[in-house]
């Protein structure tokens, strides 16, 4: 080890000392700036809007990006020892309090959404030196402020909350909160799928933006109610009864939600569905963290779903929320009746992240 490296950990060490002891902050002169750049990926191949991603799932025909976003929270720089140092963002428009959205369609091709992209996130932490780096996919509930005082996080009004919070795209509803990743594609031939089921003459009574209780809606597998209407027309109906639609949606969010959040309450949602990633060793001013496409969709089949949403819309009996959330490393359902570890990690990490150098 050099002397400039021996120097360089001796400083690390005291920085994860100060935050250990965390009663006094480090002044600003204390602070380096950090910068982690992801990226979107099918193994090595890049995936952008407009252009066909190749031997995604089981199906092996091409696909297009329809839209590819997610959030993540509570970044943290981890150093030798072990300590987590938190990274604090700066706040602008992709990042707000812990909570950073990261969003790779622009709206060319068969992307939907907004033309502005972001790929990085920003912030500072203590000076020192870090081997590896955790998050959190998802929007936590609460936060709190520079006061201790509660910040509603997921369960808020996008209409009311600040960016990168306020938008519709990424709202399922006001109870059941965002969803934290949206990654949709269109397989080349679309997707086959049973006809949706008719409405219950329930359902039909609360009405077709129905929310509060009907979160829990098994019509959709348990995903939250109503929130992705109105379907788009299928491509075509065919002749056994299915039907061929354009969009496989992965729309992962918070599932199972009570409490009514248009006034405050915080709610509680029996299935979070947030994922904690760890990359030991990573990096930033070398690497950055790659969503791989391929591990996402792995045991997958694009052009066929099975029923409730096209794709996976965090429903806990939709078919393709099985190999889904084993890919995304969550448990879809209860271990054991009242285990009440519905959408918690599965203790297996992720499979969707890597880290790789930056070119
Ligand atoms: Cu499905």
């Amino acid at each position: 080890m050099s002397a400039f490296n021996r120097f360089a950990v001796a400083i690390g060490g005291l920085a994860a000392i100060s935050v250990a002891h965390a009663a006094n902050k480090p002044d600003a002169s204390e602070r380096q700036p950090v910068a982690i750049r992801f990226a979107l990926a099918a193994g090595d191949q890049p995936v952008e809007c407009g252009h066909d991603i190749a031997g995604l799932g089981t199906g092996g025909q091409p696909a297009q990006l329809h839209d590819a976003r997610f959030y993540i929270a509570a970044p943290v720089l981890i150093d030798a020892a072990g300590h987590e140092v938190p990274i604090e963002l700066e706040q602008n428009d992709w990042q707000y309090a812990n909570l950073a959205l990261l969003d790779f369609e622009n709206k060319t091709g068969k992307c939907v959404g907004s033309a502005d992209v972001n790929d990085t996130i920003k912030g500072s932490a203590p000076r020192g030196r870090y081997k590896g780096f955790s998050f959190v996919i998802g929007v936590p509930s609460v936060v709190k402020d520079k006061d201790g005082k509660d910040v509603i996080l997921n369960h808020s009004n996008f209409a009311t909350a600040p960016a990168p919070l306020d938008l519709q795209s990424m709202t399922w509803n006001w109870q059941a909160g965002r969803k934290f990743i949206k990654i949709e594609v269109d397989p080349e031939g679309g997707v086959t799928r049973p006809p949706p089921k008719p409405k219950s003459p329930a359902d039909a009574a609360n009405g077709a933006g129905a929310q509060g209780d009907k979160s829990g809606d098994k019509s959709d597998g348990g995903a939250p109610a109503m929130a992705d209407a109105p379907k788009a027309a299928p491509l075509r109906v065919n002749s056994d009864g299915t039907i061929t639609v354009s969009t496989w949606m992965l729309h992962l969010g918070s599932t199972g939600c009570r409490g009514d959040a248009t006034k405050g309450e915080i709610t509680s949602c029996a299935n979070p569905n947030r994922i904690p990633v760890k990359l030991s060793s990573f990096d930033s001013g070398r690497q950055r963290v790659v969503l791989d496409l391929k591990p996402l969709f792995a045991g997958i089949d694009l052009g066929k779903d099975q029923g409730f949403s096209t794709g996976c819309m965090s429903g806990p009996a939709d078919p393709e929320c099985a190999p889904m959330f084993e890919n995304l490393g969550l448990r879809l359902k209860e271990t054991a009746p009242d285990a009440n570890d519905a959408g918690q990690s599965s203790g297996a990490s992720t499979k969707i992240f890597r880290v790789e150098a930056t070119k």
